[in-house]
């Protein structure tokens, strides 16, 4: 028995000298994804992270910027030649103008390399020198997870599930009475394929802009490079019985297969196998603003969108990964800076209350977890009002509509997470006490002095969360 853990003690001692080695050789990669549901504020995150990482006055969070080890940070080309580069210069122009604007939806996935050098802390930092970490950031929208479940799916199952579904949906009411002018077992003609296929596409764009999150196959939402092909030209049709050859319903199948196989597969086998760390950014604020159901819908769709991160979940995902996980997750309610710093605890409860369910199998496979209530780029300045005799806490910005400023109060979050989530999970329509109303500010004008990169909240915390313990 002594023998064998005394062996064991040095293979391992072994294996992390080779580690070191390694690593001291060769620059070690850290691949970061960022992902979220469509405007959860994947794009300003990276483009004010990078930012502040090349600019680090404002990163007194992140240890290795604290302590001074960072001695460089620069863009680099990244190492994927067909994967479009993260705009950031772009990103950056729109939000550090003198008119600043928010930056445009994205479509595809997109990456940016940043290296960075860094003296090593602790007992290494005399023996050794500077040495160069690359951070890949790779942007992804979070509804190409929930594709994973469609590979679990046959055609008919997936058909009845979604008609199921949405059959009480407003939003569906205009495909669901074209569906009955389509005779599914009739044979395969182009046009009515298309028009069937636009016209669930038309009812996935209004579902999610209603606020559902349920809205799958993802890519017909960000068609990319892809609208228009086959892959993406298919709708649920409901079955009775086996449909003949030729028929629309075969060729719908057909389709359906298709998308599974040359979209979602080497979307996780390409993008997701290789993440080591992951950022989950959900825009918590604005569903809460919308009402119970948005904000149930929002909890489901996290869980469904963390299922992914839950090995063994899906056998082929299993099989691709071999073990590997990703070894950390950060999940993140964005645009914190529509409310007073002292309502930023309720708002993390929330998160956290939100994520808690696929949290713990995330822990459980290995994965350690955090949650957080950040603003990549700060909007807003606060202040106290008078208000009937109460002082509330308000923040002042530049609405995005008007142009005009406003100081505005968005509601009281309550302290105990289960009073928002309880009633949404009880379908209840509206919030009983009172709203919670979200503005859109206009991003601030920024003057930012050398060092400095756009003014957040909680970013370095993020940061350090995500790469610190690398640097
Ligand atoms: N006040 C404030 N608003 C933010 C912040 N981050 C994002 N927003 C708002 O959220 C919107 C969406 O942000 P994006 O970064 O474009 O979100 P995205 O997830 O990349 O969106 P898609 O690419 O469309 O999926 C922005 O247009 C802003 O209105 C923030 O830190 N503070
Ligand atoms: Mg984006």
């Amino acid at each position: 028995m002594v023998l064998s853990s005394i062996a064991d003690t040095l293979v391992r001692g072994v294996e992390n000298a080779g580690d070191a080695v390694s690593e001291a050789l060769f620059e070690p990669v850290i691949r970061l994804g960022v992902t979220g549901l469509a405007r959860s504020g994947k794009t300003v995150f990276i483009t004010s992270l990078v930012s502040n990482l090349l600019d680090r006055a404002r990163m007194t969070g992140l240890a290795a910027a604290q302590e001074g080890r960072i001695e460089a940070a620069y863009l680099q080309p990244q190492p994927d030649d067909t994967v479009p580069r993260f705009d950031y210069e772009t990103h950056l122009a729109a939000l550090t103008s003198d008119a600043p604007r928010w930056p445009d939806s994205t479509r595809a996935v997109s990456e940016l390399r940043l290296s960075l050098r860094v003296r090593p802390s602790g007992l290494l930092s005399g023996l050794s020198g500077p040495r160069t970490v690359h951070i890949d950031i790779v942007d992804y929208p979070g509804e190409w997870l929930l594709d994973l479940a469609l590979l679990e799916r046959s055609y008919a199952d997936w058909s009845q599930e979604v008609l199921t579904r949405i059959r009480s949906r407003d939003c569906a009411a205009g495909f669901l009475a074209h569906l009955q002018d389509v005779a599914p077992k009739a044979e395969h003609a182009e046009p009515v394929a298309q028009a069937l296929a636009r016209n669930f596409a038309d009812y996935l764009v209004a579902a999610r802009d209603q606020g559902h999150y349920d809205c799958t196959p993802g890519r017909f939402l960000l068609p990319g490079d892809l609208e228009g092909s086959p892959v993406l030209t298919f709708a649920p049709l409901p079955v009775d019985g086996l449909a003949p050859r030729k028929s629309l319903h075969r060729e719908m199948e057909r389709r359906f297969e298709a998308y599974k196989s040359q979209v979602v597969k080497p979307f996780f086998r390409d993008h997701f196998a290789r993440i080591d760390r992951q950022v989950v950014l959900v825009d918590a604020l604005g569903a809460i603003h919308r009402g119970p159901r948005a904000v149930e819908d929002l909890r489901r769709g996290m869980g469904d969108i963390l299922s992914a991160f839950r090995p063994g979940r899906n056998a082929w995902l299993s099989r691709l990964l071999l073990g590997k996980r990703v070894e950390k997750i950060l999940f993140a309610a964005t645009k914190a800076d529509h409310l007073h710093h002292s309502q930023h605890p309720r708002l993390t409860a929330i998160i956290e209350a939100m994520t808690r369910e696929a949290r713990d199998r995330a822990r459980f496979a290995g994965s350690e977890t955090a949650a957080l209530s950040m603003a990549s780029l700060r909007a807003t300045t606060e202040e106290m009002r008078a208000h009937e005799g109460r002082e509330l806490p308000c923040v002042r910005g530049q609405l995005l509509e008007s142009g005009k400023q406003a100081a505005f109060y968005p509601g009281d979050l309550p302290e105990d997470p289960s009073h928002l989530l309880g009633p949404a999970r009880d379908g209840a329509s509206e919030w009983l006490s009172g709203d919670y109303e979200v503005m859109s500010f206009a991003p601030a004008r920024l003057t930012l002095r050398p060092g400095e990169g756009p003014p957040h909240i909680r970013l370095d915390r993020a940061a350090q969360f995500l790469i610190g313990d690398r640097l």
